[in-house]
């Protein structure tokens, strides 16, 4: 690949030196604000440093909607492209060392050589991503009215035939997790059969669950509605866990934050599939209404804290097999997708961070006691404090930048990479 302009060490070190002073300052004062109440902000500098949230291949393109996409500049045209954008992120943010991939859009020609190139950029692969919820040229038969749950076993089984070739190449890239969400549903009453659609279900995510290799896990993605506007085969939370209890021990609950109808209490389905042992990981997102993949923490930045004080006080409380997988899964239509992803990605490390200094002892106390004020008092005293310096300081430890947005546009990765990467007209990669 032709020689291509990147973000070096020196470059973040020297733009750091702009900013170390007043985060230093920010730093010390937060530093004796948290000594009173006996938090060693040491302690949380190593927990952000440990904090790690995928990143979707699909996300470093530009999105766009039914209505429109808006191509930005330097879009990143292949697979090798978009590792070199997850590189750039990783190396500002050091938070985001995998990538989830989605087949056939990140399909490799070499396996080996795909995962030399992301290990030369410091990645791994997180979580693999089938698609039956489009057509691809050379396929044979539609997926128009389904993929696991079509009437026609043809049809069901090559979608699972799709769905075991994604685990083969996730095998060889050494992923440990393959997700599987599909569109299937109806548009109008009486298209779709119930019970018969989610029992072909089970039949067919059965055989993709024979093929998982020992040490994998199958992380089923609900969603309440869209691409089907009437009914969804897996619509919800509770379809979703019953069918992983069906499926077996390797099978778990993904939750999409997009996924659910508004003023929905994520946070309490969350604490519901850690009590019940299939809390698989999740998809961060942002929605105003449905699931506009927006950035994390940009619209309900109190839901996004409440969900990490679930998964904290469970991590803590050394929950058996809790062992969430975090992705990042959104869709960058009016903002340069790389900058989306690094504040995203910061926002969920901050989440994590602030539900860390809720005085948890504190908590159950009033809990015990009835008393609600008090503790909606102690869940805010730690929503509202304002972790920014730990965040910094914990990404200029790890090598990264303390100031990541400001450096990548000091960098003109961008502009540089609109030379290199002439746009080919009809190359979608982001979510359309
Ligand atoms: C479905 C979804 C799913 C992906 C797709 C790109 O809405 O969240 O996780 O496969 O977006
Ligand atoms: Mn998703």
């Amino acid at each position: 690949m032709a020689k291509h302009f990147e973000i070096h060490d020196d470059f973040v070190a020297e733009q750091n030196k702009k900013s170390e002073a007043w985060n230093k300052e920010d730093f010390d004062h937060l530093a004796r604000k948290l000594e009173r109440s006996n938090v060693d902000i040491e302690d949380l500098v190593a927990t952000a440093q440990a904090f790690r949230v995928a990143v979707p291949s699909w996300g470093v393109g530009t999105g766009g909607t039914r209505f429109a996409r808006f191509p930005g500049v330097g879009e990143p045209r292949n697979i090798f492209e978009k590792l070199e954008d997850c590189g750039t992120i990783f190396k500002l943010v050091r938070s985001t060392p995998a990538v989830s991939l989605h087949i056939p859009w990140d399909k490799p020609d070499s396996t080996t050589e795909l995962r030399e190139f992301a290990a030369d950029l410091g990645l791994h692969f997180d979580a693999m991503n089938s698609n039956t919820f489009q057509d691809q040229p050379e396929q044979e038969l539609s997926y128009r009215f389904g993929s696991l749950t079509h009437p026609d076993q043809a049809i069901r089984n090559q979608a699972i035939e799709h769905n075991i070739e994604c685990i083969e190449i996730g095998r060889s890239l050494g992923s440990r997790a393959h997700t599987v969400w599909i569109g299937d549903g109806g548009n109008f009453p009486g298209q779709q059969h119930f019970r018969k659609a989610l029992e072909r279900y089970l039949e067919s995510m059965g055989q993709i669950y024979q093929a998982l290799p020992d040490d994998w896990r199958l992380f089923i993605e609900h969603k309440f509605y869209e691409p089907a506007f009437y009914s969804t085969v897996i619509n919800d939370w509770g379809v979703s866990y019953y069918c992983a209890r069906e499926l077996g021990p390797k099978a778990f609950c993904l939750v999409d934050l997009g996924h659910h109808a508004p003023n929905v209490n994520i946070e309490m389905i969350v604490a519901r599939l850690i009590q019940f042992g299939r809390l698989g990981g999740f998809h961060f997102n942002d929605s105003k209404y449905g699931d506009d993949d927006l950035d994390a923490g940009s619209i309900k930045p109190f839901q996004l804290f409440l969900i990490f004080n679930e998964l904290v006080d469970a991590e803590l409380g050394r929950v058996p097999g809790f062992n969430p997988a975090y992705m990042l899964d959104q869709s960058h239509n009016v903002t340069d997708p790389l900058e989306s992803l690094m504040m995203s990605a910061s926002e969920v490390v901050r989440a994590y961070v602030q539900a860390h200094l809720v005085n948890r002892r504190l908590l159950s106390e009033v809990q015990e006691k009835s008393d609600p004020l008090m503790a909606l008092a102690t869940l805010k005293q730690a929503f509202t404090t304002d972790v920014t310096p730990i965040l910094a300081m914990a990404r200029e430890r790890s090598g990264g930048a303390i100031d990541p947005i400001a450096t990548y546009r000091a960098s003109g990765y961008r502009k540089h990479k609109a030379e290199e990467r002439p746009s080919v007209l009809g190359v979608a990669v982001g979510i359309v």
